[in-house]
């Protein structure tokens, strides 16, 4: 049988920033409350969470970079709802936001979270922010719960120094 390692899904004393976009905030509040009852019902307590504001999700990245460098979390999950209109706007949002989440992540060394929407529609933004197809703000606190978890499995199977 080979050695399999993965993370516990169980929070302790982790602290988690959640950055969030105001743009579109009637979806992305809507994420952000999926974020925080994923969190919570894993064990996260409130005081180990800050949420952080940002205009739009054009800016997660920076401020996500900056939280990621800082020391103080253990995770960072990005909330957005970018909504496509009748220009090609927001095609320079959606790569730009993507790839400067991934950088942040690879950069710092903890996992930063797309739980950006990328739609076509209001609708299937609803559908996704607690509608009919799920969550993407649980997504993405799931996906920080099992990265952070699986980093100290692998700190405490000795493969990644601490
Ligand atoms: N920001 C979003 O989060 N979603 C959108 O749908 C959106 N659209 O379509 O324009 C959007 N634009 C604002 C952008 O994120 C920046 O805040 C703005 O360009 C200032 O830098």
């Amino acid at each position: 049988m080979p050695k399999e390692i993965e993370g516990k899904l169980i929070l302790t004393d982790e602290s988690v920033a959640i950055v969030v976009a105001r743009f579109n905030d009637l979806i992305t509040n809507r994420l952000l409350d999926g974020s925080l009852d994923t969190l919570r019902r894993h064990g996260a307590n409130d005081d180990n969470i800050t949420v952080v504001r940002v205009p739009g999700s054009f800016e997660l990245p920076l401020i996500a970079d900056k939280l990621a460098h800082s020391g103080k979390y253990d995770a960072v999950i990005c909330l957005g709802a970018v909504i496509q209109g009748q220009t090609t706007h927001h095609d320079y949002i959606n790569h730009q936001v993507a790839a400067g989440l991934r950088e942040a992540s690879q950069k710092s060394g903890i996992p930063v979270t797309f739980g950006v929407l990328t739609c076509q529609s209001m609708e299937q933004a609803i559908d996704r922010a607690g509608g009919k197809v799920g969550n993407k703000g649980n997504e993405a606190a799931l996906a920080a719960i099992e990265v952070m978890t699986t980093l100290k499995q692998l700190k405490a199977e000795g493969v990644l120094a601490d």
